[in-house]
């Protein structure tokens, strides 16, 4: 078994809908069991800016599943909940995104998976829900706790508590 961080974020529709179905999809799968999930935050989008704010949150889960059978679950249900894909287009306005961000302590540098995730590092929309759950886990590549690089975020994009929880 082992544990692993998934971030989900939606920014179209009704997002904290998308975040709910995506996390109920997560546990039906009976592949992966939800341990423990963050507040849900509303944050303004990071990397392309003419698009909605985002509801984001982090889930801690357990898994048997591989790395990149998690991560296929993860693109699977993206899938079911209508995400649209643009070939060779990143950080569109989505219904659901479901990224890996760490499983355990692995480092993994393969076509299409890159673990721990290869932004989670600058994104306060990821390491203030993972403040949360593990301040004090180090980074495995760049051996820095979540707390330290939240504090190093230059500019972090603006976060806001958002009132329900997943
Ligand atoms: N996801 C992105 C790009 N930018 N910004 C915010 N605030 N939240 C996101 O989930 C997000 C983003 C690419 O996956
Ligand atoms: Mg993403
Ligand atoms: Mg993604």
């Amino acid at each position: 078994m082992a544990i692993a961080y998934l971030s989900l974020g939606s920014n179209i529709d009704d997002r904290v809908s998308y975040v709910q179905q995506a996390s109920k999809l997560l546990t039906e799968s009976g592949l992966v069991s939800i341990v423990r999930s963050s507040a849900l935050y509303e944050t303004e989008p990071w990397g392309n800016p003419e698009q909605n704010w985002f509801i984001n949150a982090v889930l801690e889960i357990k898994t048997k599943l591989e790395p990149r059978e998690l991560l296929t679950l993860c693109n699977d249900i993206e899938d079911k909940l209508n995400r649209e894909r643009v070939e060779g287009k990143k950080w569109l306005p989505r219904t659901i995104d479901i990224d890996v961000l760490f499983y355990g302590d692995l480092t993994i540098n393969e076509p299409g998976l890159t673990i721990p995730h290869k932004y989670l590092s600058i994104r306060a929309f990821v390491l203030v829900p993972l403040l949360e759950l593990i301040p004090d886990y180090v980074h495995p590549k760049y051996k820095k706790s979540i707390s330290e690089l939240y504090e190093a975020i230059e500019n972090p994009e603006e976060i806001f508590l958002y009132g329900t929880r997943i």
